[in-house]
C-alpha cells in the first residue's frame, strides 16, 4: 500500500514537472487579436483566422461536439478545420431534428434523442448554418476553415492564435451577423518567432434578431420541403 502511494506521489510530481521538463517548443509565433465595434466595445464569438499564400498547411482535425441543450446549440458558433467530424448529442429529454441546407454541408439528423450514430464530417470550407426542424429559434453555425490557425474571441473581444509558424499571413474575421464578406476583412500580418504580433479589427454587426427565426436557406428550393410540424405541448 505504501509503495503504491509512493508511486502515486511520484507520478503526481512527474506530472507537475512535465511541462518544465519538456523540450522548448519549436520556434513559432502567435497573434493576439482584438475585435471591437466602432465605439470600442469588445465583440465576442468572432472567428479570427490566418491564411498564408504559401503551401497549404496540414490540418489536424480533432472530433468536436455541438450539444443541444435547453433547446439551443451549444456552442452556437463553432470553428473547425476542414475534415472535422462533429457529434450532435441531444442533452434534452425531447427530440431534436438537426439539419443544414448550406452548400458547404447539407445534412439531416432526423428526429432523435441521445447521440446520433454517426457524427457529421465537415469536408468543405464555408459557413454551415444549423437549424432544428422542431424548434424554429434554434440556430447554430459551423465555420469550416481551410487553415489550422484560428481562434474565437472571448467576451473581452480577444483571441489568441498560438503555434503559428513565422511568416506572412492574412488575418480575417467572421461572425454570423457581420456586415460584409470575411474576405474583405483581410489584414496583412507578419508572425515572428517568439514575438506575438497584434491586430485589431473593427467590426459592424447586424442587429440581433430576437424571437423565433429560421436559418437562411441560401436560395434552396428545399426550404419548402420541411413544413412545420404542428406545435403542441411543451416541446
Ligand atoms: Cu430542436
Amino acid at each position: 500500500m505504501t509503495g503504491w502511494l509512493t508511486r502515486l506521489g511520484l507520478a503526481a510530481i512527474i506530472a507537475l514537472l512535465a511541462p518544465a521538463l519538456s523540450p522548448a517548443p519549436s520556434a513559432s509565433g502567435g497573434l493576439a487579436a482584438i475585435v471591437q465595434d466602432d465605439r470600442g466595445k469588445p465583440i465576442a464569438d468572432v472567428i479570427v483566422s490566418l491564411t498564408s499564400p504559401g503551401p497549404a498547411p496540414g490540418l489536424h482535425p480533432t472530433p468536436a461536439v455541438i450539444d443541444q441543450q435547453n433547446k439551443e446549440f451549444v456552442p452556437q458558433i463553432l470553428a473547425v478545420p476542414v475534415g472535422t467530424s462533429v457529434a450532435f448529442p441531444n442533452r434534452d429529454n425531447i427530440r431534436h431534428h438537426v439539419y443544414s441546407f448550406s452548400p458547404a454541408k447539407r445534412f439531416e439528423l432526423p428526429l432523435y434523442i441521445g447521440t446520433p450514430a454517426a457524427p457529421v464530417v465537415f469536408d468543405k470550407p464555408g459557413v454551415v448554418v444549423l437549424g432544428c426542424n422542431i424548434h424554429d429559434w434554434m440556430v447554430g453555425y459551423v465555420y469550416v476553415l481551410a487553415t489550422p490557425y484560428f481562434a474565437k474571441t472571448a467576451e473581452d473581444g480577444k483571441a489568441h492564435l498560438a503555434d503559428v509558424p513565422p511568416g506572412a499571413y492574412e488575418a480575417r474575421v467572421w461572425h454570423p451577423r457581420m456586415k460584409g464578406e470575411p474576405e474583405k476583412t483581410g489584414k496583412p500580418v507578419t508572425i515572428a518567432a517568439g514575438d506575438p504580433g497584434q491586430v485589431t479589427f473593427v467590426v459592424a454587426l447586424k442587429p440581433e434578431r430576437r424571437g423565433p427565426q429560421r436559418p437562411p436557406y441560401e436560395g434552396s428550393s428545399q426550404s419548402q420541403v420541411h413544413d412545420r410540424p404542428v406545435k403542441g405541448g411543451p416541446s
